[in-house]
């Protein structure tokens, strides 16, 4: 098939999702056509089936904000006529949905039916999407798509409350590579951090509010009173200046590393052995995902879809958002000797139930069923 892709070509979470889902179904001999404002972060190699389209976005002294969503919906009209495209896939439905829209509008009118797939990721709903200044075109164009997936069955239910919505919303869950997310031999990076052989706790997000950045650190803070241990932080974002002062105010810098963004974040992955994700809010939770298939186990809150993927006393323990006490209590349980290895191993066992090969035909059958109901 020829499939488009529109995301945010960022490090966030669905962008991740999107690159990593064309790279799969280049693979698979589709030919994978990328419509974004520039590269995708993780689109950095040459296939001879994955191709970028650049957004350009003309800057006028009379736009005091860029009129993106139009560029954009005139790049897919263009593409699409050009490269004879079978089905658009956006990611995020803000703008994407909406400009989707109208470019199939627009391509009706030249007689060309393009399906669009939409899928939601998370603050496209629980966030930006329920404020009334996006509302009523959030739920117009989501019910406009020919298919909906979300990436978890929670969203799926927060996607129903928040808007009305009669198209039916397919759970596809977000995916994960093994040959690259697994655990390395990276021993000598662990020597040179943690040279007394303490404890690796890991925390990888944006930075922003809804990761409750705060939370990792008064949770280290504890446990390193208990167990020797380091905080390696990897991303960046608002949170962390106040992150920052909030680890010089407890004194406890000399065992906290910003690592900011890093592109090989399986590395460090490699030789953790606790993940932190105390989220206000996650639709999935990728980045623990990852963390599990390096065989880390998750320390996390029981928010949004995060209980679909972090299986209590299994892979490690959820708690109710902000009970730090509670994440502490379970950090020092899972890090115990005789506890570490078992949680360990069922974190890989788990995430190879979200390998790439096993979601990516989901969405493959999902292209289908819309072309064919054209
Ligand atoms: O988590 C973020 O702030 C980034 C955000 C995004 O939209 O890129 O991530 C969302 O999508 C990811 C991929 O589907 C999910 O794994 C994240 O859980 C979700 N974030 C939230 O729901 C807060």
């Amino acid at each position: 098939m020829k499939i488009g892709i529109v995301c945010y070509p960022t490090f966030g979470g669905s962008g991740v999702v999107a690159t990593e889902l064309g790279k799969a179904l280049a693979q698979k001999g589709h030919q994978v056509h990328f419509i974004t404002y520039s590269q995708p972060a993780r689109l950095d190699f040459f296939n001879e089936n994955l191709f970028y389209h650049e957004v350009y976005i003309p800057d006028y002294p009379l736009f005091h904000y860029p009129p993106y969503e139009l560029a954009l919906a005139s790049k897919m009209v263009d593409i699409v006529k050009f490269e004879k495209l079978d089905v658009l896939h956006v990611h995020y439905a803000i703008p994407h949905a909406s400009a989707a829209y109208m470019a199939k509008q627009i391509l009706k009118t030249q007689n060309i039916n393009i399906p669009v797939i939409t899928t939601l990721h998370g603050t496209d709903i629980t966030l930006v999407g329920k404020d009334p200044s996006f509302e009523p075109v959030v739920t117009f164009s989501i019910n406009q798509s020919d298919s909906v997936t979300s990436v978890s069955d929670d969203l799926r239910v927060e996607t129903y409350k928040y808007f009305k919505v009669e198209k039916e919303i397919e759970v596809i869950p977000n995916f994960i590579n093994l040959q690259r997310f697994r655990k390395q031999p990276k021993e000598h990076f662990r020597a040179a951090i943690a040279p007394f052989g303490e404890k690796l706790l890991v925390h990888t997000s944006n930075f922003r509010q809804v990761k409750r950045v705060e939370d990792v650190i008064k949770i280290f803070a504890e446990v390193r009173k208990t167990v020797p241990s380091k905080l390696l932080l990897v991303g960046d974002g608002p949170e962390r200046p106040g992150i920052e002062k909030l680890c010089r105010d407890l004194n406890i810098c000399q065992d906290v590393r910003f690592l900011g963004k890093l592109e090989a974040v399986e590395e460090v992955l490699s030789i953790a052995d606790l993940f932190l994700m105390p989220s206000e809010k996650e639709s999935f939770g990728l980045a623990a995902l990852e963390a599990m298939a390096c065989e880390v186990p998750v320390i996390s809150s029981n928010a949004g879809g995060i209980p679909e993927l972090n299986i209590q006393g299994v892979t490690g323990f959820l708690s109710d958002i902000g009970d730090v006490d509670d994440m502490v209590k379970n950090a020092l349980f899972v890090l115990k000797d005789e506890n570490l290895p078992r949680f360990k191993a069922a974190t890989l066992v788990h995430a190879q139930e979200f390998e790439t090969d096993k979601i990516v035909p989901l969405y493959e059958k999902c292209y289908q069923r819309a072309v064919e109901s054209q």
